[in-house]
């Protein structure tokens, strides 16, 4: 005590500017005492636009911890395992029925959602909770082939491309049971949601001819992979390609002539969340027409938002990776939630994943 009372000074000047010091000092232990509120979204990576983040930690005063998963699978088998503490997650429709058949997600509070407005009624029509009852639509996913132009010779828009023995070693298919059994589907001209044991059969032949030529599977490597050239061709999400195509711009995207799976991935919350006046906020604010917008123009994923429309710039309205050309979203399909069928697409991604 002496030492420290020694040490004070003793001129009138200094002496304010202690005290306004340890005010401050005190002010910030208070405010320390009240911890924001977090909430703690379970997501796919880049799939939200920072800045946004940002916004709305300081509009709600909280803060937003993201973690990110890279399959629906991987999201799903993580929760039954036992983990907790999430309050928004966004997984794909299909997946989205699955867990409400299994009373995973909540019923959403209408009355904290009056952005809800804005929501497409033509993705309405396709969706599978039409009536927005525990889940809204978040983005639209557009699932191609990227490659590298200039490095692959005599592109054809198919999904024969990874049949091509002479890019072996530098091609990529998703590591996702239902993307890439569905892009072998339809490459045979049938549903990406078939149950017909031949046809997945015929599929499960194809995907292992075409594995010998794929370096590896990947959701989420991919994409520098692409950039540097390590890789040449690659199964893409159309987003995150159109983010990479920032870094190089040799990089090129199509959409198979055979029709592709469109995903919808969808805003839901958990039943165990403990920020769910929270999480209706964050969904509420995502779906503002300026945000939604705004987090389209950065991260290319189309949210189906009619009043951001015509927000959105015109590089982002004429890509046809973005809006597809009618033609091919006609034969293109979402992934349908096909019930106790799921096991023959286990039991085909196994024996892929384990051939050599
Ligand atoms: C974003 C991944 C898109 C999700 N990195 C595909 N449904």
């Amino acid at each position: 005590m002496k030492t420290r009372r020694s040490s004070l000074p003793t001129s009138r000047g200094t002496l304010a500017a202690l005290v306004v010091g340890l005010a401050a000092i005190s002010f910030a232990l208070v405010g320390c005492g009240k911890a924001k509120p977090a909430l703690s979204v379970y997501t796919w990576s880049d799939y939200i636009k920072p800045d946004l983040i940002r916004r709305f930690e300081r509009e709600q005063s909280c803060r937003v911890i993201l973690d990110t998963f890279e399959s629906n699978e991987a999201m799903y088998a993580k929760l039954r395992a036992g983990a907790t503490g999430y309050d928004l997650l966004t997984p794909s429709s299909y997946m989205v029925s699955l867990m409400h058949a299994q009373g995973l997600v909540r019923k959403l509070d209408r009355a904290l959602l009056p952005n809800l407005v804005h929501i497409d009624p033509d993705y309405l029509a396709m969706a599978i909770d039409k009536t927005m009852d525990h889940s809204v639509p978040y983005m639209i996913t557009n699932t191609g082939i990227a490659y590298l132009e200039g490095r692959v010779k005599d592109v054809i828009p198919s999904w024969r491309m990874f049949g091509r023995v002479d890019l072996r070693g530098r091609m990529t298919m998703f590591n996702d049971m239902r993307e890439t059994i569905g892009a072998a589907l339809k490459c045979l001209g049938y549903s990406i949601n078939s149950t017909s044991k031949t046809e997945l059969a015929e599929a499960e032949t194809l995907l292992l001819e075409w594995k010998k030529n794929l370096a590896k599977f990947d959701n989420e490597q991919y994409k520098i992979g692409l950039a540097s050239g390590e890789f040449l061709l690659v199964h893409a999400w159309s987003g995150d390609i159109f983010q990479v195509r920032k870094e190089n711009p040799d990089v090129r995207f199509f959409v198979p002539e055979e029709g592709t799976v469109i995903s919808c991935d969808d805003l839901v919350i958990p039943v165990d969340a403990r920020k769910a006046a929270l999480a209706h906020a964050f969904i509420n604010f995502l779906l503002d027409p300026a945000v939604a917008a705004e987090n389209t123009a950065s991260i290319y994923y189309l949210c189906p938002n009619k009043d951001s429309y015509p927000l959105l710039p015109a590089e982002i309205r004429d890509n046809p990776g973005i809006f597809l050309a009618p033609a091919i979203r006609a034969k293109s399909e979402m992934i349908a939630d096909i019930g106790t069928a799921n096991t023959l697409y286990i039991r085909v991604w196994d024996r892929l994943k384990a051939s050599r």
